[in-house]
């Protein structure tokens, strides 16, 4: 049994929708600088520890459960004894998705490759991914193009290349709607590493592209803390806009500093703030998607390491969830809040043009000396809010 699998409050249970990824919590603990700290656990063994931990899922890229070099007859024998496991326990399969950045055949990128042999493969190998991913369960698709991008910009045409992106995307739509998959894409920006500058690099850049697709409403994102954090994003902003555009199809949570490494740390232990933020804008907002943590162990970790990592990631979120009602429930807040919704700030206070509104700003009246005297409270709504973290409130 885990050992942080107390019965409280914080107990994670399969309707609060946690999520992890096979490659996440089977994370060998291999670096660029040294070999895997830890044993390759089971496909079907992670399957069995999560549904223990309270996990609601498990989501894969085709060749964490299947080797590339696996003949027709193993994967088989590899999808059924998968299957039973997803079956005796109860854990779904809500996303999928493919490894299109491991094999060298993608060291130039699998969609954006200069070279079309390598694109068609790339093509081939996510529509058999698409195929695992639908027997499996799995309604989400996720598009992580770790490859796709530069180190020189001498190599090729960045608009061809975004041309070359559109075609898969509007192919691969294609091929779900022929299959009758009914498929929700989701593009997870990322802004460097693997390649030195990866295209898309940001929830703006996939947001942009997206409106340009034949099928646009197929597409959304999956945003993930680490990759937004490592541009020095504020990453709740990009997650709103998304949300805001019914866009935000899968999320992945994790930690990270700024201007590190994709370091893929437990969610909530870099910037906690940030964290209950990102939950409160999620909670807030009745988000109705998988919590999918996309992270892992630390490197120093053996296996109940992993599991002492997938189960402090749930324990986190609800821990913030629990924050996030405090700070909702707190009248001093509250009162604060209500002050600035007084002045505007309420949803629904916006602006639509009419000529008679237009004429009435024009001859507004405004009393500047007073609205620049005017101050927001601002540092004593984060001190309450931080004294809610901080748990002396
Ligand atoms: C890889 C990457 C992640 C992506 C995964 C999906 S694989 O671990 O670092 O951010 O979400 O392809
Ligand atoms: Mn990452
Ligand atoms: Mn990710």
């Amino acid at each position: 049994m885990p050992r942080s699998a107390t019965q409280d409050a914080y107990t994670p249970r399969p309707e609060h929708h946690f999520t992890f990824g096979l490659w996440t919590v089977g994370n060998p603990g291999r670096d660029p600088f040294g070999e895997a700290t830890r044993p390759q656990i089971g496909a079907v063994e992670i399957v069995h520890k999560l549904a223990e931990l309270g996990a609601y899922g498990v989501n894969l890229h085709d060749n964490d459960l299947i080797p590339r070099d696996a003949s027709p007859a193993e994967r088989d024998k590899i999808v059924k004894d998968f299957k039973a496991a997803l079956q005796q326990t109860g854990l779904k399969v809500p996303m999928a998705t493919t490894n299109l950045f491991g094999d060298p055949v993608f060291r130039d990128g699998a969609f954006t490759s200069v070279d079309a042999k390598v694109r068609r493969h790339a093509l081939q190998k996510t529509m058999r991914s698409m195929d695992l991913g639908k027997e499996l369960g799995a309604f989400t698709y996720v598009f992580w193009g770790g490859r796709e991008g530069t180190e020189t910009n001498a190599s090729k045409d960045p608009q061809e290349a975004m041309k070359w992106f559109r075609d898969a995307l509007n192919f691969l739509c294609e091929y779900s709607i022929a299959q009758g998959y009914d498929y929700k894409f989701a593009l997870e920006p990322k802004p460097n590493e693997p390649r030195g500058d990866i295209f898309l690099p940001t929830i703006g850049h996939a947001l942009a592209l997206i409106y340009t697709l034949d099928h646009p409403e197929m597409v959304g994102l999956n945003p993930e803390v680490a990759h937004d954090t490592m541009a020095g994003l504020d990453f709740s902003h990009g997650v709103a806009q998304a949300l805001e555009a019914g866009k935000l199809f899968h999320i992945d949570l994790n930690s990270q500093k700024p201007g590190r490494y994709d370091q893929d740390h437990r969610f909530g232990s870099e910037d906690p703030k940030a964290a209950f933020f990102l939950v409160k804008l999620l909670e807030d907002s009745k988000w109705s998607g998988m919590r999918h943590f996309d992270s892992h162990a630390y490197r120093t970790e053996d296996q109940q390491g992993v599991w002492d990592f997938a189960a402090g990631s749930m324990r986190t979120y609800l821990i913030l969830k629990e924050k996030v009602a405090q700070f909702n429930a707190d009248t001093q807040i509250q009162g604060l809040l209500a002050d600035l919704g007084a002045r505007g700030s309420k949803a629904g206070a916006r602006f639509k043009f009419s000529n008679e509104l237009a004429k009435t700003i024009q001859n507004e009246q405004f009393d500047l000396p007073a609205m620049r005297d005017h101050g927001y409270a601002y540092e004593r709504l984060d001190q309450l809010t931080m004294e809610i973290l901080f748990g002396v409130r």
